[in-house]
């Protein structure tokens, strides 16, 4: 009952305790009156009064066994079916082992078997045609059962789980979740810890916003998503949870395998991780489903009169815990019961052998039923259940319970044989150390079980699917304002522009309604707060109270139909929200288009392992790096100035990354990722950079489309003298129009002709060159391939200079595409800092000056003009040559 449920039977009574508090608050202060508080609370509790003051609940199962649910499957089928799973799953790492050293985890999988088991048996409904179906994280380094089931009923092959982890012939199986590597099974990568809870939150959010927006019914579907209880150490694990409580997501169920081990040794040997964990997630507002305890304690239970047993469970600690099951029934005996003479007696009609079976919760096939039946019926929170198991049970001494044992991949025959005989697996002494699959025949029980419950449950899992219906795009000349000029003294930045694009697009009749805006506390940064009114920001419980700028035109107005994703100071979940919206075309079979806009520096570098997921998940949608640049992003400062992301984006190998200097580059570029992952389905995402300085924008120049996605085009051709010596001048982003100015500073001041090339890509123009140079290589004598850079290049005169608002390494990107060439790169390498974009440029080397004066050495170089010319351009500049190297500073 919550305090204020409890009605006042004696005010008079009330009033003469408060007094008396009174009196200890006004004479002894708060101190004091801390402490008799706690006193009485303590004596309360002491004599017998349930009073809820802490998050934590008594050391023991939360569903008392009189109110579970009972499992209407067939206990003995489904165990002599977990005990073949158990095997395989062993059987597949020690195989993969045998002549090859590729790894893989036997007893984490040991200790989840039951928590899979009654899931696929029970819970998890695939997608079908009237049915979304579950969405199911499952633990990266749990695969092999997984693998090992679906090899029993006949999804994977001999062959295939032979090849664990040996993938590159293309039979193989991958070592954790991947649906790069098997598109039509995985869905959900997992195993960088801490990304699967925080993704699996945001899945479920993502699964609700869709439903409220109109997309789909709910249909009770769920997301379940695994983990390991060391897992829960990644502030990713619990980053979000408070999410989850607050949006009372009740359609997501988290369980977490307590094994009580992470990698190295114990998760909390000198506490108890269930109930750190439990008050954690009561705190963030979930429902704590505790399985703790198995059946076979119940009546040790029931004979615990005086609590003293209870009393020895909640004082002894993991540590210990682990190192019981790592032993006998005897030590159990002497090390658990024996510190109590009244335990002792309890056990003493037991044998060892009795008291080693005495299980855990999550060993306990009708504990996690009853778990999973009432996480199903809940409704108002999100559910954990904290299951308690045994890091490689089945293991004996090979690993049960060992510190070793998580990266136990071999076993020796006797550990084998005990496993065989533990779980009455038919395979005969002689062929013990092959560790052959083993599986029931066609027409057992058990395999028409197998199959029947998955039939009931809509069909096999995992299963992914890899296309939805494509979207209709619109044509570029949808965008014909941002083709044409903006006019004289019509100054606008790329962000506007994008804002511009993405205004178009949500009133687009055919796919407006598909977008998606997400930003992490940055619309007005980006001048998108006209959306909120326009749009609306999504919140399941609509706007409970009057916005402070009700009467303005452009109010902050929440909506349960919001099509934006504010998602607070919080880009990890931003990213995840922009993940599921970018998967929803496999996971709900509609293609949503997310637009991701941020601050470029809390991108990738501060969200990388998320982005890197994203290619993993075969993401389709857009990254937009707002307030881009170096020198862009002019006052704020050091941990602002993003000189990088565009280096960190080529690290993803679907990634395409843009740097587009005018508004129509933007278009070109939007509305052919569009084309590309909504109209063919490419699983790409594109990664654009936009800034925020102002500028007049000059109207597309005729057929330069295909250049601009290609990565670069001729902007503009020198106009040069007879004779005259000639440069190649490179730019993008902001920074090319400071290589615009530097020609004209070349021409004017020495007479020099500049080429200017407007490069949209150094990333594409650099995959573009390696796939050609990679072909000419392996085919030596056929007419060599030419890459879109030299394509470019290869005819025109003069040495190349490259200029970027990033580090210098990503225009050097193109610098092995042009051997002929004489090549320069000019970049903003070393730490930002806050001054004005013109100071900025003078001190990163890439302002006007300095591109002419990189031309001039180059020139001189290459003895085009004499080298006191390139002296007479650093004095003309007023370059200091002595000025230290930013890096350095
Ligand atoms: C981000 C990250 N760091 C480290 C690892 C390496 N790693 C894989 S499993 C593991 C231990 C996992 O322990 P736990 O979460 O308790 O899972 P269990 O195997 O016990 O079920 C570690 C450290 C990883 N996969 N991801
Ligand atoms: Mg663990």
């Amino acid at each position: 009952m919550d305090m204020q449920d409890i009605p006042d039977t004696d005010p008079q009574e009330t009033q003469e305790w408060l007094e008396a508090l009174d009196g200890v608050l006004k004479h002894e202060g708060a101190h004091r009156a801390h402490f008799l508080l706690e006193q009485l609370v303590d004596k309360a509790r002491r004599s017998g009064a349930y009073i809820p003051f802490s998050a934590n609940t008594a050391y023991i199962n939360t569903i008392p066994s009189q109110l579970e649910e009972h499992s209407p499957g067939d206990a003995e089928i489904e165990h002599r079916i977990r005990s073949y799973v158990r095997w395989n799953a062993m059987a597949m790492v020690i195989r993969a082992n045998k002549h090859t050293n590729v790894g893989g985890h036997i007893a984490s999988f040991a200790s989840a078997a039951t928590l899979y088991d009654v899931g696929f048996n029970h819970f998890w409904r695939a997608q079908t045609d009237t049915f979304g179906g579950d969405l199911v994280f499952v633990q990266g380094h749990s695969a092999p059962g997984v693998y090992a089931r679906a090899f029993m009923l006949g999804r994977l092959t001999n062959e295939q789980m032979d090849n664990f982890r040996q993938e590159v012939d293309g039979k193989g199986l991958s070592s954790y979740p991947h649906p790069w590597l098997m598109p039509d099974f995985w869905q959900f990568p997992t195993v960088s810890m801490g990304l699967g809870p925080l993704m699996a939150i945001y899945q479920a959010r993502f699964m609700r916003y869709l439903k409220d927006r109109g997309f789909l019914e709910a249909q009770g579907r769920k997301t379940w998503a695994f983990m390991g209880d060391g897992e829960m150490d990644e502030p990713e694990s619990l980053g979000a949870i408070s999410l989850a409580g607050r949006e009372k997501l009740d359609n997501l169920i988290f369980v977490i395998n307590c094994n009580l081990q992470r990698l190295d040794g114990p998760v909390r040997g000198n506490g108890k991780i269930i109930q750190e964990l439990e008050s954690d997630f009561r705190g963030a507002g979930w429902n704590v489903i505790k399985v703790i305890w198995g059946g076979y304690w119940e009546p040790l239970f029931m004979r615990d009169t005086k609590g003293i047993l209870l009393k020895r469970m909640a004082e002894c600690v993991d540590g210990e815990y682990q190192t019981f099951k790592s032993k006998d029934g005897a030590y159990v005996r002497k090390h658990f019961f024996g510190k109590y003479p009244e335990l002792l007696e309890m056990v003493s009609t037991m044998t060892d052998d009795d008291i080693w079976r005495l299980n855990r919760g999550g060993h306990d096939p009708h504990k996690v039923y009853a778990a999973y039946a009432a996480a199903m019926k809940h409704t108002g929170q999100p559910t954990v259940i904290l299951a308690k198991t045994i890091k490689g049970y089945g293991m004996g001494e090979s690993g049960e319970s060992q510190n070793i044992t998580h990266q136990q991949k071999k076993m020796g025959t006797s550990s084998i044989k005990a496993f065989r005989d533990r779980f009455a697996i038919p395979v005969p002494d002689d062929k013990l150390e092959e560790a052959p699959y083993v599986n029931f025949p066609e027409g057992s029980p058990e395999l028409k079980y197998m199959h029947e419950r998955r039939q009931a449950l809509g069909g096999y899992q995992p299963a992914r699917r890899r296309k939805a219906e494509p979207l209709e795009i619109p044509p570029l000349s949808a965008f014909e304002t941002l083709l044409k000029a903006s006019g004289a003294g019509r100054e606008l930045s790329t962000t506007m522009a994008f804002v511009r694009i993405l205004t178009m697009l949500v009133r687009d009749k055919k796919i407006g309604k598909f977008v998606v805006p997400i930003v992490p506390d940055e619309s007005r940064t980006f001048g998108m707060e006209g959306m909120f009114r326009q749009l609306g920001i999504y919140s399941h419980v609509g706007q409970l109270y009057t916005p402070q700028d009700a009467d303005q035109l452009m109010f902050y107005k929440e909506d349960q139909k919001g099509q934006v994703l504010q998602e607070g100071i919080n880009e990890p979940g931003a990213m995840s929200s922009w993940i599921a919206a970018a998967t929803s075309y496999s996971t709900h079979g509609i293609s949503m288009i997310p637009f991701y806009i941020y601050y470029s520096m809390f991108g990738f570098q501060r969200v990388g392992d998320l982005a890197w997921a994203a290619g993993d998940m075969r993401a389709r949608g857009f990254l937009l790096g707002g307030t881009a640049g170096r020198t862009t992003l002019n006052g704020e400062g050091l941990q602002h100035e993003d000189g990088h992301s565009h280096l960190l984006a080529a690290t993803i190998p679907n990634c395409v990354a843009y740097d587009p200097t005018y508004a129509y580059e933007l278009a070109v570029i939007i509305q052919d990722g569009l084309r590309r992952m909504y109209q063919e389905q490419e699983d790409v995402y594109y990664y654009i950079t936009v800034m925020n300085e102002n500028y007049e924008h000059p109207a597309m120049p005729e057929g330069v489309e295909k250049g601009i996605l290609k990565g670069m085009y001729l902007l503009r051709e020198g106009k040069s003298k007879k004779n005259a010596p000639k440069v190649q001048l490179l730019g993008s982003g902001t920074i090319l129009r400071e290589v615009i100015a530097g020609a004209d500073l070349l021409e004017k001041d020495f007479g020099i002709a500049a080429d200017i090339w407007s490069v949209t890509s150094f990333n594409e123009l650099r995959r573009d060159g390696l796939d050609v140079q990679r072909w000419n290589m392996l085919h030596p004598e056929a007419a060599p391939r030419v890459s879109h850079v030299e394509t470019c290049l290869k005819d025109r005169e003069g040495p190349v200079i490259a200029s970027t608002d990033y580090m210098k390494m990503f225009a050097d990107q193109v610098r092995s595409f042009l051997p002929t060439h004489h090549f320069h790169a000019l970049g903003a390498d070393g730490f930002g800092r806050s001054d004005t974009r013109e100071k900025l440029r003078q001190f990163f080397e890439v302002d006007r000056n300095y591109v002419a004066v990189a031309a001039m050495k180059a020139l001189a170089d290459m003895e085009l003009v004499p080298r006191k010319k390139v002296t007479e351009a650093i004095k003309k500049y007023r370059i200091d040559p002595e000025k230290p190297n930013p890096t350095t500073v």
